[in-house]
């Protein structure tokens, strides 16, 4: 057997957390991931957009999501900037093993667009400006995976 997900989006319910700290980014992540949502066909009413804080504060609204059983997959937004902050390597490590425990733990994917880089320049050209959009990218990735689901559902009850 193999299996694939679609690009296609109709009907799916899905949630975006984004992070508030380095908001310019994040805004340009956000714009390209409901973009390319859009594109899909997920019908605007069918996505929950959740702000936080910061990348720190990521894997628990992710959490609250992929239990409330509302939407079927979440999509994690953030720019974790190195630029001088002792932060960096924790927040960033933190908020990626986060959402990555949380999509284990429940079974709901849960995609990253989460930027970890040098330098706000460097974010930049991963938010739409030069390297596509890493927002975008996530956004495609759940409804790859959601669809993916779906087919393996299906496959497993026409052999039941
Ligand atoms: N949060 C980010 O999303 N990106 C960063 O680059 C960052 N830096 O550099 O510190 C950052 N820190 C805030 C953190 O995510 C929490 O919001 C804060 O510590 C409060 O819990």
């Amino acid at each position: 057997m193999v299996l694939e997900g679609s690009t296609r989006g109709e009907g799916l319910h899905l949630a975006i957390v984004v992070a508030r700290f380095n908001e310019r980014i994040t805004h340009a992540l956000l714009d390209g991931a409901l973009a390319a949502l859009r594109r899909a066909g997920v019908a605007e009413e069918h996505i929950d957009v959740l702000w936080v804080p910061g990348a720190w504060e990521i894997p628990v609204a992710a959490r609250w999501l992929a239990e409330g059983g509302r939407v079927e997959a979440v999509i994690c937004l953030g720019a974790v900037i190195r630029g001088g902050t002792p932060h960096f390597d924790f927040v960033a490590g933190q908020a990626m093993a986060g959402a990555a425990a949380v999509a284990r733990e429940t079974g709901v994917p849960v995609t990253a667009g989460i930027l970890t880089t040098d330098t706000t320049e460097q974010a930049m050209e991963r938010s739409g400006i030069k390297h596509g959009n890493k927002g975008a990218e996530a956004a495609m990735a759940a409804v790859e995976m959601v669809t993916l689901r779906h087919r393996l559902v299906g496959r497993r009850a026409e052999g039941s």
